[in-house]
């Protein structure tokens, strides 16, 4: 079966994605998610002048040598352009390869080893009674697990607090918005936060926490310690990771389990965070880390380290990554948990999809591929619109993470 045509759709239904949709000779097409939430069109020229050209007459089914063709062939190993363009391509094949056996992708990746995806949901408010409320909403739309964010006092504006609760858009604006970051101030009200879920929800509720990559390693065991008594399921991107190794004194200073890798794109990005089990989930996903392919080696890596997966699953990865997502998930033996952060009405039209959830479970159908199409007259209707993600500076004017 040969590859004869590529093309990338790029369309807004209340957010940019980029899609990928690969057609063979035999008329069967596979379709990759390949969005860089703020740098969309730098992987669709990527796609467009670098890969698809490459690819054309190539045989669909080596999904491993095209894999290794694009990371080895383009000399500039790794990267998120690189990597996601790489990911479109491999989820693509992965549809084709499954469609053509008249299979649910997670057969092909073993079977399943569960029933269900347990999945996390985003509850947030302005404040700590407002959060309360919305872990609530969350328990009776029969949630197991929930991710509680709050704004801090003192901050105009705080990550993953946002108005509307059921679909939270980070990027904001045509050009970066600027946002005001304090870390004492959030130190301080953190655990207040958690006091008061345990106290009004029990411990049956799993309780998730995204620090954001926003202290230091000395303060994200401190974070980490205070956070102990309220039993969290992980505390998320505590520290950023380019220094790998920074994740020892977090790990030296608490036992509140560790969660990284949505920036992540390889295996290097975290082998030495796996290897000395300096975490205990990895968050990397289909459409940053490489695709099915990589990613599932990723976390068979993992699994021989007692490090479970926790996918990335926020609003700017498309239906595509969630549905190609939760048949590895399905199939691997050391999943953990995966975000899921519910897409517009509009964007479920673009991709219809027969993943479905289910009283805390996502699951992910039984039709041939990974079960995810994209609709081009609907996506046509949506053309691309800048959006950036924001940046944060701290009182005196000077940059942070965001
Ligand atoms: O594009 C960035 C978002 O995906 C990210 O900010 C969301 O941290 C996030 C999460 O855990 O969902
Ligand atoms: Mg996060």
């Amino acid at each position: 079966m040969k590859i004869t045509r590529i093309k990338t759709i790029v369309t807004c239904p209340d957010r940019n994605f980029v899609t990928v949709k690969v057609e063979t000779d035999e008329g069967l097409y596979g379709i990759g998610d390949a969005t860089l939430n703020g740098r969309e069109l730098a992987v669709v020229a990527y796609l467009d002048e670098h890969v698809a050209p490459c690819l054309i007459g190539m045989d669909a089914g080596r999904i491993e040598d095209i894999w290794q063709y694009l990371y080895r062939g383009c000399y500039w190993r790794r990267g998120a352009v690189t990597m996601t363009a790489i990911a479109a391509i491999d989820t693509a094949l992965w549809d084709i390869k499954a469609k053509a056996a008249n299979m649910p992708l997670y057969q092909l990746l073993g079977g399943k080893s569960r029933d269900g995806v347990m999945v996390y949901g985003h509850a947030n408010g302005v404040d700590i009674e407002e959060t309360v409320d919305e872990v609530a909403k969350y328990m009776d739309l029969g949630y197991l697990a929930i991710r509680a964010q709050t704004g801090i006092p003192g901050l105009p504006t705080t990550y993953g607090v946002s108005e509307d609760k059921m679909y939270y858009e980070p990027a904001d604006a045509s050009l970066p918005s600027t946002a005001l970051w304090s870390t004492s101030k959030y130190m301080h009200h953190i655990p207040q936060l958690f006091d008061r879920l345990r106290n009004t929800f029990g411990f049956d509720v799993h309780l998730l926490h995204d620090v954001h990559h926003r202290l230091t390693p000395i303060e994200a065991g401190r974070v980490g310690k205070a956070l102990e008594p309220y039993d969290l399921f992980w505390l998320e991107d505590a520290v950023p990771a380019e220094n790998q190794a920074a994740f020892r004194t977090v790990r030296q200073h608490t036992t509140t389990p560790l969660a990284i890798g949505e920036v992540f794109n390889s295996i290097w990005d975290c082998k030495e965070l796996i290897e000395e089990g300096l975490i205990d989930y990895i968050r990397a996903t289909v459409v940053h880390a490489g695709g099915v392919s990589h990613l599932k080696k990723i976390f068979d890596f993992a699994a021989m380290h007692h490090v479970r997966s926790g996918s990335h699953g926020a609003t700017d990865l498309s239906p595509v990554c969630m549905g190609a997502a939760l048949h590895l998930d399905t199939a691997i033996y050391n999943f953990g948990i995966q975000e899921y952060m519910r897409h517009t009405e509009k964007t479920d039209d673009v991709f219809p999809h027969s993943y479905y959830f289910s009283k805390g479970y996502l699951h992910p159908g039984d039709v041939p591929g990974h079960g995810v199409d994209i609709d081009e007259d609907i996506a046509a209707k949506y053309p691309y619109q800048r959006a950036f993600l924001p940046v944060n500076r701290l009182a005196d004017g000077s940059m942070f993470n965001w």
